[in-house]
C-alpha cells in the first residue's frame, strides 16, 4: 500500500512530502475471539491504537444518533449557539480548548453523567438526548469490555482495576460529536494545486484512560507511529477505534503509548462525522503506574489526582505533551 504522509511532530514545520512508506498495518481486534486480550495489550504497547470489530454494539444507536447529529450540524448557527458555548462543554466552532488551537471544524462536547449541556434549546430535545444516552449507554459496557480484557491481558488479578473506574459514579467521562463541514478551499482548488495539508482537528493526545471513535466513512484520521510518520487510518463506519490516552500510559508505567493522533481534511465532497467517548476516572482518583506493573521496575510517573491532571490540561497547547511534569526523572 503506498502512503502519502506528513513528516514533523509538534508543530514546527508542516512541510508535506512523500517519502518511502513504513509498513504499518493497523492493528484489528475481533472482540468475539479468545485471543482477543493479547492483541488488545500488543497493540496498545506497539501504537497505543487499535480497531474494534465483532464488538456487538447496537447499529440502530449509531444510526439515529447519526441522524440527530446531523440535524443538529445543519442548524443555524444561532441555534446550535443555545445549546451553550463550549467551555469546556456545549457547541464550539474553529476553537478547541481555551489556548487558541483552531480548526476545521464545530463540534458538541457533552458530560456522558449529567445534563450539562441545554439540548432542550433544540427543536425536537428529547430525540437527541434520547439517541445520545442510547449511544453513551452502549459505549460504556464497550469500554468495560475492552477495559477488562486489557486488565486480563496484562495479567492484573483484579479484572475491574481499569473498569471500574467507568462504572464509578463520579466518572468523568465526556462525549464528543464531531463535525468537519467539505473544506470550500479543497472543494475548490484545482486537482494539482489541492491543499491536502488543512488541519480538521490538530495533533494531540486523550488525556484520559482510553477513547473510543466511530466515525462515517471519511478519511482523514491520522496516528503518528513516530521517526516524522504519520499515517492515514483506512476509514470504517462500521467498526470502532481505540486510543489509549495519558492516563493509562501512566496506570501501565509507560508500557502502553498515549497514541498521537490528528485528523486532516481531505473530503473534498463529504462532511465527516465523529463521534467519540473518552473514558475518563473519577476526579479524586489518584493516577499512578498499577503496583503489579511497576513490580522489579521504576516507576517512570508521580502520582496525581484526575483532577489535577485534567486542570492542567486546560492550560496547555493541545499539541503539548502533557505527562512531562509528572514524568520521574
Ligand atoms: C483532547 C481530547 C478531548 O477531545 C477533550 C479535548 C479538550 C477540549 O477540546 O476541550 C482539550 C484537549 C482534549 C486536550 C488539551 C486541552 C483540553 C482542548 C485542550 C487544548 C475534550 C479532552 O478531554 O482533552
Amino acid at each position: 500500500m503506498q502512503y502519502s504522509y506528513v513528516r514533523n511532530c509538534s508543530g514546527s514545520n508542516n512541510r508535506e512530502a512523500t517519502f518511502s512508506p513504513p509498513v504499518v498495518t493497523i492493528p484489528i481486534v475481533d472482540l468475539s475471539k479468545p485471543e482477543a486480550q493479547a492483541l488488545i495489550v500488543k497493540a496498545c504497547e506497539d501504537f497505543g491504537f487499535f480497531k474494534v470489530i465483532n464488538h456487538g454494539f447496537p447499529m440502530d444507536a449509531i444510526s439515529k444518533l447519526e441522524e440527530e447529529a446531523t440535524k443538529f450540524f445543519s442548524l443555524p448557527t444561532s441555534d446550535k449557539e443555545k445549546v451553550g458555548l463550549a467551555n469546556p462543554f456545549g457547541y464550539g466552532s474553529k476553537s478547541i480548548g481555551c489556548n487558541n488551537d483552531v480548526g476545521w471544524i464545530e463540534y458538541l462536547l457533552v458530560k456522558t453523567n449529567s445534563q450539562h449541556t441545554n439540548t432542550h434549546t433544540l427543536h425536537k430535545p428529547e430525540q437527541f438526548r434520547c439517541a445520545l444516552n442510547e449511544y453513551m449507554g452502549a459505549m460504556r459496557k464497550m469500554a468495560c469490555e475492552i477495559l477488562e480484557l486489557m486488565a486480563e491481558g496484562l495479567k492484573i488479578e483484579e479484572r475491574n482495576v481499569l473498569s471500574k473506574l467507568v462504572m464509578d459514579e463520579e466518572s468523568d467521562s465526556c462525549f464528543r460529536l464531531n463535525h468537519y463541514p467539505a473544506c470550500p478551499e479543497i472543494t475548490m482548488a484545482s486537482s494539482n494545486e489541492k491543499n491536502t495539508n488543512k488541519v480538521g482537528f490538530g495533533e494531540h493526545t486523550d488525556p484520559q484512560i482510553i477513547s473510543l471513535l466511530r466515525s462515517n466513512n471519511t478519511s482523514g484520521f491520522q496516528i503518528y507511529v513516530g521517526d516524522g510518520n504519520w499515517i492515514p487510518v483506512p476509514p470504517d463506519h462500521t467498526s470502532f477505534f481505540v486510543n489509549v490516552g495519558d492516563a493509562l500510559q501512566v496506570m501501565t508505567n509507560g508500557r502502553f503509548k498515549s497514541v498521537r493522533h490528528r485528523v486532516m481534511v481531505d473530503n473534498v465532497n463529504n462532511p465527516r462525522l465523529s463521534m467519540i467517548y473518552f473514558v475518563g476516572p473519577p476526579p479524586s482518583e489518584k493516577i499512578a503506574p498499577l503496583p503489579s506493573l511497576v513490580l522489579g521496575k521504576e516507576s517512570l510517573y508521580k502520582e496525581f489526582t484526575w483532577f489535577e491532571y485534567k486542570n492542567s490540561a486546560y492550560n496547555t497547547k493541545l499539541s503539548d505533551n502533557r505527562l512531562i511534569p509528572y514524568e520521574r526523572i
